[in-house]
């Protein structure tokens, strides 16, 4: 028999009844109606509609959009030539590859030496991996073999807002010209220190490089830390979700306009009940150099830690891996600042620099290949190559199924 069924899911509060024959089954949630249909209810697998646990209450209300778009696994490689791990060498946070005459081009933060951190001589310390950082490149014809072609963004002189460091970049090819942008640190580097964000723009891959003199992004000025001493969690007020650091940058033409995403860290940073507390945040701009403008919307994720975007369909793509809640998911916004979770995707290689031009028309396809980081250690890391492939089922070994990859867009 088919039912139709009238279900209270609001506040938690539950009534079900059985109300006539039919073909759909209608759940209220507080005032509003919604009908689900005798598939759905089959697809989820539920025994008794009377009694809804609370993950079926969840499952009811997700999207009928959800599909298996994002299912698949990645793989991680070793590279040859110059990105090859050496010793005693930093080199991670790749950005994205561009390509351009046959050849791809990938930038990266460099620098030499192990870690200090912050316990001893901070003027002649060096405090993180990606400090007393400059911005290198490479390029490759097969994305396997890399040719370091050497400098491309170097830290500033004394005094300057980037004297310290410069890492962490992304690059945006746009009318003909390249874009970097990037992380910079002005001398002293403490735990106190906040952290802005630098462009340099070139004709070509290959540089120079122009940089801007003064910083595009900065973190919010609305915390008070507490006392003198260096202590990054003593805060009077927390502030914004960036009021400590703004990092990660990714610069995205969108709607006719330049949209900076990037990583907020607060000043007094928490836990909660996903680890560290790391969102995201965009600023728009008209004009590749800015000046950008904060969205009132931010922060516009939960959950995330390196920046990983790009275009699909009308809207923007992102990847949030490591750090909340929502970590290990895809999510998408059709207007490029209210994301919506897509899918979990579990084992995505982080600090990704995605393959910009991979255009297989499916949507998995943007992960088909692209370079990641690794740790060798606390003290050096290495650029590897990773590999993403989408998967339909999940199978045993030698297990057979008439199911095929279909191309869905
Ligand atoms: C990375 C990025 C930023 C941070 C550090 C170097 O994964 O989030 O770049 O500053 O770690």
């Amino acid at each position: 028999m088919r039912n139709q069924i009238r279900v209270l899911l609001a506040a938690g509060l539950l009534g079900a009844s059985i109300v006539s024959s039919c073909t759909t089954q209608t759940v209220t949630k507080g005032e509003e109606f919604s009908t689900i249909s005798d598939e759905k209810i089959d697809f989820l697998g539920i025994t008794d509609v009377n009694h809804l646990s609370a993950a079926s209450k969840r499952a009811l209300e997700w999207p009928d959009s959800l599909n298996n778009d994002w299912f698949g696994e990645f793989s991680v490689h070793d590279l040859k030539g110059d990105l090859a791990f050496e010793e005693g060498v930093v080199r991670r946070d790749p950005s994205a590859l561009i390509k351009k005459d046959g050849k791809y081009f990938v930038y990266y933060s460099k620098s030499v030496g192990k870690t200090d951190g912050f316990g001893g001589d901070i003027e002649k310390d060096k405090v993180f991996p990606w400090d007393r950082c400059d911005i290198w490149m490479a390029s490759s014809t097969d994305g396997w073999t890399w040719k370091e072609e050497g400098l491309a963004v170097s830290r500033g002189e004394k005094g300057t807002y980037d004297d310290r460091s410069v890492f962490t970049p992304e690059v945006m090819e746009y009318n003909g010209k390249y874009y970097l942008c990037y992380q910079t640190i002005k001398s002293p580097y403490n735990v106190r220190t906040k952290n802005e964000v630098g462009v340099a723009w070139s004709d070509s891959p290959y540089g120079p490089w122009t940089k801007s003199e003064e910083p595009i992004l900065k973190p919010a000025d609305n915390g008070v830390w507490k006392g003198t001493e260096q202590d990054r969690f003593a805060v009077e007020k927390k502030g914004d979700f960036d009021s400590h650091k703004v990092h990660d940058p990714c610069i995205v033409p969108y709607n006719g306009k330049f949209y900076l995403y990037y990583k907020g860290e607060q000043m007094g940073e928490a836990v909660t009940f996903g680890g560290r507390q790391i969102r995201h945040g965009v600023a728009i701009a008209d004009n590749p150099l800015g000046p950008y403008v904060k969205s009132p919307y931010n922060p516009i994720s939960n959950s995330g830690h390196e920046i990983c975007v790009w275009k699909h369909k009308d809207g923007i793509m992102s990847l949030i891996t490591t750090d909340g809640p929502e970590k290990n998911t895809v999510q998408f916004a059709n207007d490029g600042v209210n994301f919506n979770i897509q899918a979990i995707i579990p084992g995505a290689p982080h600090a990704m620099g995605l393959n910009r031009s991979l255009n297989s028309g499916e949507p998995f396809g943007v992960f088909e290949w692209g370079l990641t980081h690794k740790y060798h250690n606390y003290d050096y890391q290495y650029i590897r190559r990773f590999a993403g492939k989408r998967k339909v089922v999940h199978t045993a070994k030698n297990e057979r199924t008439s199911k095929k990859v279909k191309k869905s867009i």
